[in-house]
């Protein structure tokens, strides 16, 4: 099942059901903020005071930070690039299966973005919605220029209590820790009991997310960069669209292209950022 929804102001969004999962996901910044398999809990935290309105990104979900990842030197520019507050045009959906449903959205360049962004462009997002949930996000550079992409999907993952979780994958990786702009090397399992922010590098095998009651897994492809974050107590405080506790029930896993991990696209070609959650 394959529903095209409108909010009362308008927000548009898809719904897709199928026997293995349900998944909705915004127009605005092909945003997926709902994933659920059949019979479980939801996989994908979304704030409760998030807000689903024009320009605003969703707190929750999976936002798709692009054309680069944090902040921009000019600091007129949002954080996390503007595909996630732009509107994407639908392309095609299809039931593959009982079992799957794939739906593409895309974005293509216009005087909004070029603005911002002096580049063409077109950036697409094929999603696949069955016992795994499956994003290719692809970048085709439409310039007569090569250009510069950093880039994430910024996973939200709903857990039991952020003291409860551990993270296995990235022992002994390096990483930037983005509250010190140190380079530090991972020792062990990750676990939390103070805010995190971290990009570590070199990430090739699959993440483990060990929660109390399930496991869920993420494999990356076309990526070397993921960033683990949570807010912890001062800062979810300050945070916009999230309550003060919010960070006890969240806790991202971005499957990125940031920092060192850039890709230079030349014109023409294209590069695909693909994330598996299962
Ligand atoms: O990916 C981690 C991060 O860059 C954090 O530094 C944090 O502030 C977060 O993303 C959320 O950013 P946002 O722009 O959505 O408020």
């Amino acid at each position: 099942m394959i529903v095209h929804k409108k909010l009362a102001n308008g927000f548009a969004c898809i719904e897709i059901k199928n026997s293995s999962a349900e998944a909705t996901i915004a127009l605005q910044g092909a945003h997926i903020f709902h994933y659920k398999r059949e019979g479980e809990e939801p996989i994908l935290w979304l704030s409760e005071v998030s807000d689903f309105e024009a320009g605003k990104a969703i707190r929750g979900g999976i936002p798709v930070c692009w054309p680069w990842f944090g902040f921009n030197e000019d600091k007129t520019l949002p954080q996390h690039g503007f595909a996630r507050t732009a509107l994407w045009e639908f392309v095609c959906s299809g039931e593959v299966d009982e079992k799957t449903t794939s739906i593409t959205l895309k974005l293509t360049h216009s005087d909004e973005t070029l603005k911002m962004w002096c580049y063409k462009f077109e950036l697409e997002l094929k999603i696949t919605i069955s016992d795994r949930l499956s994003m290719e996000l692809k970048t085709t550079n439409l310039d007569r220029e090569s250009f510069t992409i950093t880039q994430a999907l910024h996973t939200y993952f709903a857990v039991s209590h952020i003291s409860d979780v551990t993270i296995k994958g990235l022992d002994r990786k390096p990483y930037l820790d983005a509250l010190t702009w140190k380079n530090e090397v991972q020792k062990g399992d990750i676990s939390f009991n103070q805010e995190v922010d971290r990009v570590y590098q070199e990430v090739d095998g699959e993440i483990v997310l060990i929660d109390k009651n399930r496991i869920v897994h993420l494999k990356n492809e076309g990526s070397s960069s993921v960033v683990v974050w949570n807010p912890w107590i001062e800062k979810c405080s300050r945070m916009s669209a999230m309550k003060p506790t919010a960070y006890e029930s969240m806790l991202c896993i971005e499957s990125a292209n940031a920092f060192d991990d850039f890709k230079v696209i030349k014109p023409n070609e294209s590069h695909t950022l693909r994330a598996t959650i299962y």
